[in-house]
């Protein structure tokens, strides 16, 4: 797998039209977007990461090989939020999300340590009306014993079938432990290919 960064940019209107599939990560601030696609390209370093929240504030595309993009899209709740709601989950976010004609999946990160929170819960309810195709995946798995694990996310599917009829796709990852890129991968050729 061939990973390199295309560019990043601020605003939906300046990123390049692109006829090739693409695959977002969103999830709140610190939540592990940067790492989990590093860990993906087999990567230390390709999307930059930190331990201070807000670190991605432009979205950032990379191309692998040739042929799709993964594209690291700034952290939601932690800028100071706006009341106007089209600002809740940061214009670009939004922009990018509703516009982009080859968006064909978004992974919605979710810290696999913490209770559902009502922020996560929101922008995936607004994925749903928006009509935008969406999976979870857990981060920070490592941080956990796998039977806590297991329980959060049992936790977390119960508080989704709340609202939710269907779950979506579910993947439990640890950057660290390189845990879930099979996985993800596999996904992602698979909808690449339907
Ligand atoms: N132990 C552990 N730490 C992680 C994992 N994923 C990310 N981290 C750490 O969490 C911090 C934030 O990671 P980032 O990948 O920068 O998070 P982000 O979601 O891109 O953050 P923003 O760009 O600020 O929204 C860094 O210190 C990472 O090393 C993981 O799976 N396990
Ligand atoms: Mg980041």
């Amino acid at each position: 797998m061939r990973a390199e960064f295309k560019g990043s940019y601020p605003s939906n209107q300046v990123l390049p039209k692109c006829d090739l599939p693409e695959f977002a990560f969103i999830g709140r601030s610190n939540v592990g977007k940067s790492s989990l696609i590093n860990m993906l390209c087999n990567h230390k370093d390709l999307a930059k990461t930190s331990s201070t929240p807000g670190k991605t504030q432009h979205m950032a595309r990379f191309l692998v090989d040739g042929k799709w993009y993964l594209v690291d899209l700034p952290g939601y709740g932690y800028a100071k939020v706006s009341k106007a709601s089209r600002a809740v989950f940061g214009e670009l976010i939004q922009d990018y999300l509703l516009e982009r004609e080859k968006l064909f999946c978004v992974f919605v990160l979710i810290d696999s340590r913490l209770v559902a929170q009502k922020i996560d819960l929101e922008f995936m309810a607004w994925l749903g009306e928006s009509g935008i195709p969406f999976c979870i995946a857990f981060t920070k798995t490592d941080k956990l014993k796998p039977a806590e694990v297991l329980e959060n996310v049992e936790n977390y599917k119960a508080k989704l079938l709340e609202t939710w009829v269907e779950l979506p796709d579910i993947f439990i990852t640890s950057s660290p432990d390189k845990l879930g890129r099979e996985e993800i991968l596999k996904f992602i050729e698979k909808i690449r290919k339907e």
